[in-house]
C-alpha cells in the first residue's frame, strides 16, 4: 500500500475522531470514516491524483477530495491542524482507551482535569468519578477493562500487519541467488491472532550477502542486532523482524524449532530424547555420536520422531502430540476447500465497492457461490429500506447472467436486538437466500441476557449464520459475555452455523471457542465479511483461525457443494 494513502487515511480518520470530540454531525463523521477506509484500501498511489482523480475513489466526494488534495500538496490537512489546537492533547490521550468515547473523555478532562491514562486510573481508584454525571459503576468497570485491553495488546500487532511485512521480506530474500529456501516461522506461521515479532528463516551456505540485503530493505527503520546467524531489525511502525540463516541440511529442524510454539517444542524434544536423538535449532542429532541427521524438511524431522507432520496451526501442545501419536490428526480445512462466502457488503450500506466489483472479486477467488449480505434497517446509520433491499435483489438477479460459474445469493446481515429478535417479519425474511444475524449493539448485557439473546437468534428459522458471535474487536472491545456452551448447543440443535469472521481485528469466533463448539456439534461458516474488494484477501486469516480450531472441511458449510448448503439453509 502506498505510504501517501496510509497517511491521508490516518488524517481523515483523525478528522473524524476530532469532530466526534467536538460534537460534529454523526453522518459526516461516518462519511469521513468510510472515506478513510476507502483511501487506505485504494489500489493506486493517491499522491499523483488531482481533484477529479481523487473523486473516482468510492465514497470520496468533492469536500473530502479537497482535504486529501490539501494533504498531497501541503503534507497535512488544515482543518485537522486547527481542530488539534482546540482539543487538549490530554483528551486525545484518553480517547486511546478503546472503551472510552470522545464525549466522556472530554468530560473527564474538563470536570476532573484528568489528562492521561495513569491519572484516570488513579482518579477511579480514589473514587473521584463517583457522582460525575453519566459515570456509573458500570462505566468505571468498562474504562478499567479498556485500559487493561489496551495494555494487554502491548506491543503485539494484528496478524495482517505482521503478514504484510513477512510477505515483503520473504519475497525480497527469495529473489537472492544465495537463498535456497526462505519462509516465515514463529507465531505467524502458527496463525496466532496477534504477533509479537516476525521470524524469517533462510537456508543458505552464504549468509553474509543475505544479512546485508535484509538490513538494506526499504522497510527497515533500524537494525537492532546483526550477525552471521541472526539479524534483527525494526520497521518504522515498531515491528521487529528476526532473520536467521541456517545451513540447508538443518532446514527441517530449524523450521520446526523456530515455528514453535515453545510448548510444542518441549514435547517434540522429549520424544527425541526417548528415541536417542537430540533436537535443537541447529538440527537433529544422534545423541550418542553427536552426528547430524540430515533433515532438509520438517516432514523428515517428524518422521524421525515417529510422528506424522503436524500442521503449524495445531502446534500449541493442546492435544496435537497425542492425536499425532494415535494417528488421529484432523485433515484441516484450507482456503482451497472453500466454495463460497456467505457474508459481504456493498456500497449500498457500509461497504466501499459497488455490487459488481464485489461479485467480480468473488469470481476471481474461484468461488462457486457468493452471498451479498448488506445491513438491515435496524442499524439505522446504514439507512436501509425495504425498497432498497428489493431493488438490490433485482440487481443481483440481473447480474447472474454475467457470472455463469458463480451462483449469486441474495442475503442480509440482520441485527440481533437485546431480546434476540431481528429486523423484518417472517415473510420478508423468507425472500432472502441466506441471513446472517449479528450483535451490533448492547455489548455489555449480563451473561444470562446475552445467552438468551444468542440462543433466541439461533432458534429463528430464518437465521442461518450467527455473524462474528462474540462481537469482540481485538485490542479494542472485549468479547460479549455468554454461556458459550449453551449457545453452541442451541446452534447445533437448530442447525445454525457460527461464523468465523476473517477480519484481522475480529477473528470471531476465536479459535479456542471454535474448538469447543465443534465438540458440541456446531457447523461453521468461514467468511470475509468483505466491505471492499481488498478484504477478500483476509480469508487466509479466517481459515487460519478455523485451522487453530481443528476444523476439517466437513465442519465448514461453505466448503460444501451448493446443493448440500441449500439443504442446510432450510434449517430442517
Ligand atoms: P511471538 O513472537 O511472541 O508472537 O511468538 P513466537 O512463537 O513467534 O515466539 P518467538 O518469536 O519468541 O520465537 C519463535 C519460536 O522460536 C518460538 O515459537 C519457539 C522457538 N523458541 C524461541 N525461544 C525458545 C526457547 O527458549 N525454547 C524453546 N523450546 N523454543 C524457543
Ligand atoms: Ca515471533
Ligand atoms: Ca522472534
Ligand atoms: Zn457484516
Amino acid at each position: 500500500m502506498a505510504r501517501a494513502n496510509d497517511e491521508a487515511a490516518a488524517l481523515i480518520q483523525e478528522l473524524a475522531d476530532l469532530l466526534s470530540i467536538t460534537g460534529g454531525d454523526a453522518f459526516k463523521i461516518r462519511a469521513y470514516e468510510k472515506a478513510a477506509r476507502a483511501i487506505a484500501g485504494h489500489p493506486d498511489d493517491i499522491s499523483g491524483l488531482d481533484l477529479a482523480g481523487l473523486r473516482t475513489i468510492p465514497t470520496v466526494g468533492e469536500a473530502i477530495a479537497k482535504k486529501v488534495l490539501d494533504y498531497t500538496t501541503t503534507g497535512t490537512i488544515r482543518q485537522v491542524e486547527e481542530l488539534r489546537t482546540q482539543i487538549p492533547a490530554g483528551v486525545r490521550a484518553l480517547t486511546a482507551i478503546p472503551t472510552l468515547g470522545p464525549k466522556k473523555a472530554l468530560a473527564l478532562y474538563e470536570e476532573l482535569g484528568v489528562s492521561s491514562v495513569e491519572e484516570l486510573e488513579a482518579a477511579i481508584g480514589a473514587g473521584r468519578l463517583r457522582g460525575l454525571k453519566g459515570f456509573g459503576a458500570k462505566t468505571e468497570e468498562n474504562i478499567l477493562r479498556g485500559i487493561e485491553l489496551m495494555r494487554g495488546s502491548g506491543e503485539r500487532v494484528l496478524v495482517d500487519a505482521a503478514a504484510g511485512v513477512a510477505d515483503e521480506v520473504v519475497a525480497a530474500l527469495s529473489a537472492l541467488p544465495q537463498v535456497e529456501r526462505c519462509e516465515h516461522a514463529g507465531s505467524l506461521r502458527r496463525m496466532r491472532e496477534t504477533i509479537g515479532d516476525v521470524d524469517v528463516l533462510v537456508a543458505s551456505t552464504d549468509p553474509h550477502p543475505i544479512m546485508a540485503a535484509f538490513a538494506a530493505l526499504p522497510l527497515v527503520h533500524e537494525v537492532i542486532a546483526s550477525g552471521d546467524k541472526k539479524t534483527s531489525i525494526r520497521t518504522a511502525k515498531g515491528l521487529q523482524v528476526d532473520l536467521r540463516v541456517v545451513p540447508p541440511e538443518s532446514w527441517g529442524a530449524a523450521l520446526q524449532y523456530f515455528t514453535g510454539s515453545q510448548a510444542h517444542n518441549i514435547r517434540t524434544r522429549e520424544i527425541a530424547v526417548k528415541a536417542g536423538l537430540k533436537l535443537s535449532e541447529y538440527g537433529l542429532f544422534d545423541a550418542e555420536t553427536g552426528e547430524l541427521i540430515v533433515s532438509e524438511t520438517e516432514d523428515e524431522v517428524y518422521e524421525r520422531l515417529g510422528l506424522p507432520w503436524v500442521h503449524p496451526a495445531l502446534r500449541e501442545d493442546t492435544g496435537e502430540i497425542e492425536a499425532a501419536l494415535a494417528g488421529e490428526l484432523p485433515r484441516l480445512v484450507t482456503v482451497g476447500d472453500l466454495r463460497g462466502d456467505l457474508h459481504s457488503h456493498t456500497d449500498l450500506t457500509d461497504g466501499i465497492a459497488p455490487l459488481e466489483d464485489m461479485v467480480r472479486a468473488a469470481a476471481a477467488r474461484g468461488l462457486e457461490y457468493y452471498a451479498i449480505t448488506d445491513h438491515a434497517p435496524n442499524l439505522f446509520m446504514q439507512r436501509m429500506t425495504d425498497e432498497k433491499m428489493l431493488a438490490q435483489r433485482e440487481q443481483v438477479r440481473g447480474l447472474q447472467a454475467s457470472f455463469p460459474d458463480l451462483t449469486l445469493l441474495h442475503g442480509t446481515e440482520l441485527n440481533i436486538d437485546p431480546d434476540g429478535n431481528v429486523d423484518w417479519d417472517a415473510d420478508f425474511l423468507a425472500g432472502f437466500d441466506v441471513c446472517v444475524a449479528s450483535v451490533h449493539s448492547h455489548f455489555t448485557q449480563d451473561r444470562d441476557a446475552m445467552t438468551r439473546r444468542l440462543v433466541r437468534a439461533c432458534e429463528n428459522p430464518h437465521v442461518h449464520v450467527i455473524g462474528h458471535p462474540t462481537a469482540r474487536s481485538i485490542g479494542r472491545r472485549p468479547p460479549v459475555d455468554a454461556d458459550w456452551d449453551e449457545v453452541f448447543r442451541a446452534a447445533a440443535r437448530t442447525g445454525t452455523a457460527l461464523e468465523i469472521d476473517s477480519f484481522p481485528d475480529r477473528l470471531d469466533l476465536p479459535a479456542d471457542l471454535v474448538r469447543r463448539a465443534k465438540r458440541l456439534g456446531v457447523k461453521f461458516a468461514v467468511d470475509t465479511d468483505a466491505h471492499s474488494v481488498g478484504h477478500h484477501r483476509n480469508i487466509r486469516y479466517g481459515v487460519g483461525t478455523a485451522q487453530r480450531g481443528w476444523l476439517t472441511p466437513d465442519d465448514v458449510v461453505n466448503t460444501w457443494p451448493l446443493a448440500r448448503l441449500r439443504e442446510f439453509l432450510r434449517k430442517g
